[in-house]
């Protein structure tokens, strides 16, 4: 099943220098980009992004971290990608995310700033579709 997904590098990965690595691993797995985009993200499009964690505690440390610096936006499409890219992104907590996935390779123990995780991959069809949506209109 051909799917599309959305993936986010966060401000973190981008400066960090792990943009290419991340995109790297994506290309490995044998996923199309369809889309890509260095961009700065705004508060509109994080507040729709972000809709269903909005009054959980850790939803303002979030978008302003993903204020904090440029994003890149990426569609990708292939074979059950949605599900293929959560699992080489690894766990939310890059503290416990297992060895060989981004986050648990590249990510770095912040204590309690689990909103450092370098990547953001949509979790369905339905979140794909509505995020894609939101950064890529057009598409
Ligand atoms: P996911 O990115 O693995 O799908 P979600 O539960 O959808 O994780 O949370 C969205 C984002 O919110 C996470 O990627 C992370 O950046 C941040 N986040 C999630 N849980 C926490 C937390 O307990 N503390 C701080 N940030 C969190
Ligand atoms: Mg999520």
């Amino acid at each position: 099943m051909t799917q599309r997904t959305l993936v986010l590098l966060k401000p973190d990965a981008v400066k960090r220098g792990q943009a290419g690595e991340i995109i790297r691993r994506i290309e490995a797995k044998g996923y199309a980009l369809v889309a890509l985009e260095l961009r700065s993200a705004t508060p509109e499009v994080l507040a729709e992004h972000y809709a269903e964690h909005e009054g959980k505690p850790f939803y303002q440390p979030l978008v302003d971290f993903m204020l904090s610096g440029p994003v890149v936006a990426i569609v990708l499409e292939g074979e059950r990608c949605i599900e293929g890219f959560r699992s080489l992104a690894g766990a939310t907590d890059p503290t416990v995310a297992a060895p060989g996935t981004v986050r648990g390779d590249l990510g770095r123990d912040w204590g309690l700033k689990v909103q450092q995780n370098l990547v953001h991959g949509s979790d369905s069809p339905e979140s794909a579709e509505r995020e894609i949506a939101i950064w890529f209109p057009h598409l």
